[in-house]
């Protein structure tokens, strides 16, 4: 058995055609990652985590990795026995282990969309390793940045296991399309906005791929079990990625907060809370926007034929969603009516629900940072109306508070609410690239502890 080339848990040396399939893509992805991948640092040693297995102990290994040897590698959760669809028009019936004919060119759609998102963070985050703050940080950028490379991978293997020549055409597409490029962009909004700092890439892990983890899971609740069982195992990887945002965000607040209590934040060379809060609004509303439409055919569609669930499906009783409707607030005019649709229709906007909770969570934490320093400032959600490019409230302007507004306020009030020039010159003013040991720049604090029990000051990136 010759798994050395693509370490895999699928048996792929049993299924010789897909292997060389797979094998002629190696080369491809490996040019795509040394054109587009982390800039300057793909010589050096750095202490990354490789995917070994799936097993809920010990699934993976740390060691000194140079990026371009990483071990990219397919690996699905275990099949369960006599695995039943969830929820949708099929609820009960034996869950597909191949695709479907009806359901085809749906199912390809969902699959291509959730991997071109994976190629494109790690190009929008390309030019990061310039500017890191500390040793720890650059890892944990080259750690997201591999494992991005890695969900690539998975998806390419269902496309190519699964859909034939197209799945091979659009796995060439899925190298061949860039993030920002005006003729051949990414697909979603978010995955096509410069990532131009250290605050931007706090942000985007944050709150982009916690968009990721909440698609992820309506995925692997799918009747499709080979995506099923790929985003169950993608899940496990994903949680470092919203940490690294989460309490990099924290950090910066932490930092801030103790720069505010002995004077002017901007003069000691910090970021201040109010451009934290500017970025917050930003990214929120690009990443509320990868939910798609809050009235959506074509989730409803998803959710009938069994393809994508809701977040934890089995937290409901009734996983058909007929003759239920969902309250919304739907623009009328320049006023907002409740508006009842039809559940299934209304799915991106339950994801979306459970996304917001969970950011108005963080945003409590990092409050209490604020808190401890003593500080009565807190930071907040926009609404979830605000500066929004997708759905039905795409085509109205609102405030941070979701009043609709008109033009001449938007105008007036916009660099209060998102990042103006004056922030990024800010922001980008304070980035200088630390790669000491132990070191950390002077706008963010220190993490609480290092990464698989290794202090601050490991030397978790040998610069070649
Ligand atoms: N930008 O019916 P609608 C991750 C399009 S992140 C541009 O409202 P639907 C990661 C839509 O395609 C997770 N276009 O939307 C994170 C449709 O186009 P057509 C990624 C958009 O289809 C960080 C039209 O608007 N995974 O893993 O219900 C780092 C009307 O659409 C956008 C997935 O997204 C947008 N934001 O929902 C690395 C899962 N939103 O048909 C990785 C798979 C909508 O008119 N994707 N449109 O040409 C899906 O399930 C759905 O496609 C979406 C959209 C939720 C994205
Ligand atoms: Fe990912
Ligand atoms: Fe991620």
């Amino acid at each position: 058995m010759d798994d050395s080339k693509i370490p895999n848990n699928v048996n792929l040396s049993s299924d010789k055609r897909l292997q060389r399939a797979l094998e002629q893509w190696l080369p491809n992805y490996l040019h795509w990652w040394q054109e587009m991948g982390p800039d300057s640092w793909q010589g050096s040693d750095v202490y990354l985590r490789t995917a070994i297995s799936v097993e809920a102990d010990g699934w993976a290994h740390f060691d000194y990795v140079r990026m371009p040897e990483y071990r990219w590698g397919i690996f699905l959760t275990p099949p369960e026995t006599g695995r039943t669809i969830g929820f949708g028009d099929h609820a009960g019936q034996p869950a597909w282990q191949e695709v479907p004919g009806e359901f085809r060119n749906m199912l390809r759609r969902i699959i291509v969309t959730q991997a071109d998102t994976e190629p494109a963070s790690v190009e929008q985050q390309r030019l990061l390793g310039a500017k890191a703050p500390s040793l720890y940080d650059l890892r944990n950028l080259f750690q997201v940045n591999v494992e991005e490379g890695r969900h690539l991978w998975a998806m390419v293997y269902l496309l190519h296991s699964h859909f034939g020549k197209d799945g091979r055409e659009e796995a060439e597409a899925l190298l061949e399309r860039r993030s920002g490029d005006r003729d051949k962009p990414r697909i979603l909004g978010a995955f096509n906005q410069p990532i131009e700092n250290w605050l931007d890439f706090f942000m985007f892990t944050m709150f982009t791929d916690r968009d990721g983890k909440y698609q992820l899971f309506a995925l692997s609740e799918s009747g499709f079990d080979p995506l099923s069982r790929t985003c169950k195992f993608m899940i496990t990887e994903e949680a470092h990625h919203m940490f690294v945002g989460e309490t990099g965000v924290d950090r910066v607040v932490q930092r801030t907060a103790d720069l505010m209590t002995k004077g002017d934040v901007v003069q000691q060379g910090g970021i201040p809370l109010e451009v934290i809060q500017r970025y917050i609004n930003l990214w929120f509303s690009l990443s509320e926007d990868l939910f798609g439409g809050e009235i959506s055919s074509n989730a409803a569609d998803f959710f009938a034929a069994g393809l994508k669930g809701r977040y934890k499906e089995a937290q409901y009783q009734d996983h058909r969603a007929l003759d239920v409707s969902y309250t919304m607030q739907v623009p009328d005019g320049s006023q907002l009516i409740d508006k009842q649709v039809p559940l299934r229709t209304a799915m991106n906007e339950v994801l979306r629900d459970g996304y917001v909770e969970d950011c108005q969570r963080a945003i409590d934490k990092w409050n209490r940072s604020l808190e401890r320093a003593g500080l009565d400032e807190q930071l907040r959600l926009p609404h979830r109306r605000f500066h929004r490019q997708q759905g039905i409230y795409a085509n109205q302007l609102f405030d941070v508070e979701g009043r609709p507004i008109d033009e001449a306020t938007w105008r007036a009030h916009v660099d209060e609410w998102l990042p103006n020039a004056a922030d990024r010159a800010c922001v980008e003013s304070v980035m200088h690239p630390v790669y000491e040991r132990g070191k950390i720049a002077n706008w963010v604090a220190p993490p609480a502890k290092g990464i698989n029990g290794q202090p601050f000051d490991f030397e978790y990136v040998r610069r070649s």
